[in-house]
C-alpha cells in the first residue's frame, strides 16, 4: 500500500498570481468542478487593494488554465448584513435544481465578524444570493451534494477566539436558510497532525462505503501553525457517524511554493474532482499564495480512512 496516496503534479503550482491578467498578491483555496469537458475554479484573490475577492479560471485539460480578465461580478450584500470580504468556496452541484450550483463561503465583515453565506448561480457569471447562514464565529462551510432524508446536509467549523481547538459540526435545513439540529462531527485529536483544529475540506464525495472527505487539519508548532489534508468516511445515512478516519495526513507542505508565501505552511482544499476512471483530482491552496494540483484515486483515498499509523505511541 502507498502511504503517500497524493501524487503532486510536477508543474506546480497550476496558478500563480503571475498568472493573471492584472497585478494581484495571491491566489488560493479554489472550489474546482468539471462541467462536461470544461475545469471550473473559483479561487480566492487578494487583490493589491482590496481583501480577498473571487475569480475565476477555466482549464481544458487540468493543468493549463485561462483566468478570466476579471473578478466575479459577486452581487452586492443586502441590508442584513456587511461583507467586506468573502473566501474558501465549495462549489456543489445544487441537490434541487440539476444545472445550478451551490456556492457555500466565508462572509467577513470587521463589523459582524466570519459567518457563512451561499449563493446560486447557473453559469458562474450572475450570482444569487440566498442568505448568510449561520451565526457569527463560523466558516469552512460545506453543502452535501445530494438531501438526506430530505434535509440539505452541511459540515462547518464554528470557532470562538481564532487560536483555539475546534472541530468539524454538521447542521440540517429544509429551504437552505434555516439550519438546526447541529452537533459536533469530529473534533481534533491529541497527539496527532490534526490535535489544533479540523475542518471540512471538500464537498463530501458520495462512495459505496460512505461520504468520503478530505479534511484539514491544524496543529501548533509553537512557531506558527501547519495546514495538512486528511481523509475519513461518514455514514451515509446519518453522516453525524464517523465510520473511519486515517491516522495519516494525506498531503502536508514540503515544497517552497507551500512553506513560504503570505501564511506559510499551508496546504487547503475546497473540492475534488472525481473523473471517470474513479481517479481524484483536488486543486489546493498552497501557503495562501498560489495553486497546486494533487492527484489520487478513491481506492487509494478509502484506504486511508482506515489506515493505522504502525509508530505512533498507544497506551498499553
Ligand atoms: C483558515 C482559512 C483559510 C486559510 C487558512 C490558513 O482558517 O482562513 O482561508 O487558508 O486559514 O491561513
Amino acid at each position: 500500500m502507498n502511504p503517500f496516496c497524493f501524487r503532486k503534479n510536477p508543474t506546480n503550482p497550476v496558478i500563480e498570481p503571475s498568472d493573471f491578467p492584472c497585478s494581484i498578491m495571491y491566489a488560493f483555496n479554489p472550489g474546482a468542478i468539471k462541467v462536461g469537458d470544461e475545469y471550473l475554479m473559483v479561487m480566492d484573490v487578494a487583490t493589491l487593494a482590496q481583501p480577498v475577492v473571487f475569480w475565476l479560471a477555466r482549464s481544458r485539460d487540468g493543468v493549463d488554465w485561462k483566468v478570466d480578465p476579471e473578478p466575479l461580478d459577486w452581487p452586492a450584500a443586502d441590508h442584513t448584513h456587511s461583507e467586506d470580504c468573502v473566501y474558501d468556496p465549495r462549489v456543489t452541484p445544487d441537490p434541487d435544481n440539476p444545472g445550478a450550483y451551490l456556492l457555500m463561503y466565508a462572509s467577513s465583515s470587521e463589523k459582524t465578524g466570519c459567518r457563512l453565506g451561499i449563493v446560486r448561480t447557473w453559469d458562474f457569471r450572475e450570482f444569487e444570493r440566498i442568505g448568510i447562514v449561520s451565526e457569527q464565529g463560523n466558516r469552512n462551510g460545506v453543502i452535501f451534494p445530494e438531501k438526506i432524508n430530505g434535509k440539505y446536509v452541511r459540515l462547518d467549523r464554528p470557532f470562538g477566539d481564532p487560536n483555539d481547538a475546534c472541530g468539524i459540526w454538521i447542521s440540517y435545513s429544509p429551504d437552505l436558510i434555516h439550519w438546526g439540529c447541529s452537533k459536533e462531527v469530529m473534533g481534533p485529536r491529541a497527539g496527532l497532525w490534526d490535535n489544533l483544529k479540523v475542518g471540512a475540506g471538500c464537498v463530501p464525495i458520495k462512495t459505496e462505503k460512505g461520504w468520503l472527505n478530505i479534511y484539514h487539519g491544524v496543529t501548533n508548532t509553537g512557531a506558527g501553525l501547519i495546514y495538512r489534508l486528511g481523509v475519513c468516511l461518514l455514514d451515509l445515512e446519518d453522516p453525524s457517524i464517523v465510520i473511519a478516519r486515517g491516522e495519516d495526513a494525506v498531503l502536508w507542505p514540503e515544497h517552497l511554493y507551500e512553506l513560504t508565501g503570505r501564511v506559510p505552511n499551508v496546504v487547503f482544499t475546497c473540492n475534488a474532482i472525481v473523473e471517470p476512471d474513479n481517479s481524484v483530482k483536488i486543486y489546493y491552496g498552497a501557503a495562501d499564495t498560489c495553486i497546486g494540483l494533487a492527484e489520487s484515486s478513491l481506492d487509494e483515498l478509502l484506504d486511508a480512512c482506515v489506515r493505522k499509523n504502525a509508530l505512533v505511541l498507544r497506551p498499553l
